[in-house]
């Protein structure tokens, strides 16, 4: 049976919605970050970069959650496109993974957590808001990130999507990202993303950002400056 470590983040989402999706075996584990257990020895057996989502299935570990997904897409041949569509696949994969989900946690962290640094907010949204005019346009005319086909991208973007508001302080983004909320509407309506939801529901997580989770999330706050 597959463990899979997780919080209510946008990445252990996206992993989330796979294992519902596919109806794999899986057993859930906590991982309360505000509290740091993403930096006990154990877990970081499995995961060396102490983040979640990370899974194990029997004697494989697999962290990052675009490497997740196409882990288990690979493992049971679902939610992937047409062999001659990998190359387009993976772009949008690796986009989302380095791109996407990267500079949208970099749009809110700098203006929620360190606004005396205003260019970097002004780089991080501008990046961020682009990134998702990118996925915007490429939905634009397509059902799925794919085309006809609901994959992983579709995966990725769902666990994501959701803080665009949050990222861009827009709470009327969707007005123009129209493409992404009907995706979102769509995969919303799933059952699976129903579970997904109810499992994050199920468990309490540490709520305050107190220092004791500013310190297990934010380390480089209380480390000495770079000389
Ligand atoms: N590239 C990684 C990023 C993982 C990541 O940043 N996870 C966040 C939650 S979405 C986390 O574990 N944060 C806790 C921490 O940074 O200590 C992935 O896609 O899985």
């Amino acid at each position: 049976m597959i463990e899979f470590f997780y919080n209510g983040a946008p990445n252990p989402l996206k992993v989330g919605l796979f294992l519902e999706e596919s109806g794999l075996d899986y057993r859930a584990i906590p991982i309360d970050t505000k509290k740091g257990d993403q930096h006990t020895g154990g877990f970081k057996d499995i995961n060396p970069n102490a983040k979640v989502p990370a899974i194990r299935d029997g004697e494989t570990t697999v962290f990052d959650s675009n490497a997740i997904l196409l882990y288990l897409a690979e493992k049971t041949g679902q939610f992937l496109p047409a062999t001659s569509d990998r190359g387009q696949l993976l772009s949008w994969l690796m986009f989302i993974a380095s791109g996407v989900g990267p500079y949208s946690g970099q749009a809110f962290h700098f203006r929620n957590i360190a606004p005396e640094f205003p260019y970097a907010i002004k780089r991080y949204h501008y990046e961020a808001n682009r990134h998702w005019q990118i996925v915007d346009d490429r939905l634009e005319g397509r059902r799925y990130i794919m085309g006809d086909i609901y994959t992983i991208a579709d995966m990725a973007v769902w666990g994501w999507a959701p803080r665009i508001p949050y990222v861009l302080e827009e709470p009327d983004a969707f007005d123009r990202f129209r493409n992404i909320a009907r995706l979102m509407a769509e995969l919303d309506d799933r059952p699976a993303a129903k579970r997904v939801h109810e499992l994050v529901a199920s468990h309490t997580f540490r709520s305050e950002l107190d220092e004791t989770a500013m310190r297990n999330l934010y380390p480089q706050i209380f480390a000495p400056d770079p000389v």
